[in-house]
C-alpha cells in the first residue's frame, strides 16, 4: 500500500490535516507515529459495482502517516524523527497558514526551513559516506570513484541549502543514488492549511501567489486545504448535509481525495480493476508495469503462471454501456507477456498453477 508522511514544523496543524485525511479523531500527542488507512474513492469503481452489484466491494487503500515530532523547540520539529521520514514512499508537507497565538507565518520561510532540516540531515549522511569511501577508492574499487563525485556534486548543492530533484540527475547517476535514500530527494506535496476566512481569497493573496512561484520552482505540487472545516465536515453523518456544507464554503472535493490525487501523480501510480459477481476491486501499480507485474500484485502464481490477460478498458464500457455489448463490439482484447497497463483497465487473467 502506497503511503504519505505528513511533516511540517512544530504546530504547523500536521495532526489536524491527518485527521483531516483519516477521519481519525485529532489527537494532540506527537510522542508515536500514527498511522490512517484511506479508502481511495473513485467513480470508476462505483459505477462497476452498479453494474455487477458484487459480493464484496474493495476499494484501493492508501496510508498516510502522521509523524512524530519533537515540540522542544519552535523549529526543528524534525529531529527526533528522520527515519520515519525514511520511510514513507512522499511527503506532505503542512504549512501553516493560520494564525496561531497572534503570530502570523511567512510561507516560504517556513517551507524553506523545513526543506533545510532535510538537506542538513542527508548532508551528514553523505559526509559520513564519503568517509567510509575512502577504503574502497584506495581499493579501486568498481563504482567507487563514480559515487565520489555523485556525493561531491550533491555536497555542492547541499551547502548552499538547496536541494535536488531526480530528474536533474542523469541515468546512471539515478541508479547510485536509490540506494542513499536521502530525505529531500523524496517526492514532495505542499499543503498550505489555512483558515475558513481565507478560503475565498486564498488565491488572489500575495503570500499565496509567492509560495505558488516557489513551489513551482522545485516542482512541488501545491494544494491548499481548510482542515478544521474538513474536520467539520467529516463528524457530519449524513451525505446531503456533508455535500451542503462543501457548497458553502465552495469545495469542489475533499482534501484526502485531493491529496490522494497529487500523491499518484507523484509516485506514477495507476490503478487497473477485477469486476465480477464475487468482488469489484480496485489494484494500484505502479506506471510501466506490464501485465504480468499487474497479475503478481493479487498473487505471485498468477505472475509465474501467467498466460494472458482478457482486457478491456473502463472508457470502452462507459460507451458501450455493458460488458457484453462492449464483448460484442470486439472491444475486450487478449493482451499478452508485454502489455503496458493502462490506468482504468479491467483485467482478467488467465494462469497456470
Ligand atoms: N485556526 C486554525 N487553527 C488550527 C488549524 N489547524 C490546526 N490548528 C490549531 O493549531 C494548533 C496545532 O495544531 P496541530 O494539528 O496539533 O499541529 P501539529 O503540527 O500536529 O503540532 P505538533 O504535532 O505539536 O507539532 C492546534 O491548537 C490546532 O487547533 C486550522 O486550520 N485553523
Ligand atoms: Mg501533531
Amino acid at each position: 500500500m502506497p503511503n504519505v508522511g505528513i511533516i511540517g514544523l512544530s504546530r504547523s496543524g500536521k495532526s489536524t490535516v491527518f485527521s483531516a485525511l483519516t477521519n481519525i479523531p485529532y489527537s494532540f500527542s506527537s510522542d508515536t507515529n500514527k498511522v490512517g488507512i484511506v479508502k481511495v474513492s473513485d467513480e470508476r469503481l462505483e459505477y462497476l459495482r452498479d453494474l455487477y452489484k458484487p459480493l464484496k466491494y474493495t476499494p484501493a487503500t492508501f496510508e498516510f502517516v502522521d509523524i512524530k515530532g519533537s515540540n522542544s523547540t519552535v523549529k526543528g520539529s524534525l529531529n527526533s524523527s528522520l527515519s520515519s521520514v525514511r520511510e514513507v514512499d512522499c511527503l506532505a508537507i503542512v504549512i501553516r497558514g493560520f494564525v496561531l497565538d497572534g503570530l502570523d507565518t511567512n510561507y516560504v520561510d517556513d517551507l524553506d526551513n523545513l526543506l533545510l532540516e532535510l538537506i542538513l540531515s542527508d548532508y551528514s549522511q553523505l559526509e559520513r559516506r564519503l568517509e567510509r569511501l575512502e577504503k574502497k577508492l584506495k581499493a579501486k574499487e568498481n563504482g567507487a570513484f563514480e559515487e565520489k563525485l555523485l556525493i561531491e556534486k550533491l555536497l555542492l548543492r547541499y551547502a548552499e541549502g538547496l536541494i535536488y530533484r531526480v530528474e536533474e540527475l542523469d541515468s546512471k547517476e539515478q541508479e547510485i543514488i536509490c540506494n542513499f535514500n536521502l530525505l529531500s530527494l523524496k517526492k514532495m506535496i505542499c499543503i498550505l492549511n489555512i483558515s475558513e476566512q481565507e478560503i475565498s481569497s486564498i488565491e488572489t493573496s500575495s503570500k499565496y501567489l509567492e509560495l505558488k512561484d516557489k513551489c513551482e520552482k522545485l516542482g512541488f505540487p501545491l494544494l491548499y486545504i481548510a482542515a478544521n472545516i474538513e474536520l467539520e465536515i467529516n463528524s457530519l453523518e449524513k451525505e446531503e448535509e456533508k455535500a451542503y456544507f462543501m457548497e458553502s464554503y465552495n469545495l469542489v472535493s475533499l482534501a484526502s481525495s485531493k491529496v490522494i490525487k497529487e500523491a499518484f501523480k507523484c509516485l506514477g501510480l495507476k490503478t487497473y480493476f477485477t469486476a465480477g459477481t464475487p468482488e469489484v476491486r480496485a489494484w494500484i501499480f505502479k506506471e510501466g508495469y506490464k501485465a504480468p507485474d499487474c497479475a503478481g500484485i493479487i498473487h505471485s502464481d498468477f505472475k509465474n503462471g501467467f498466460i494472458r490477460a482478457e482486457t478491456l478498458s473502463f472508457k470502452d464500457l462507459l460507451t458501450y454501456k455493458t460488458p457484453q455489448l462492449a464483448r460484442s463490439n470486439g472491444k475486450y482484447r487478449l493482451e499478452g507477456k508485454e502489455y503496458l497497463v493502462e490506468d482504468g483497465d479491467i483485467m482478467l487473467f488467465r494462469f497456470n498453477v
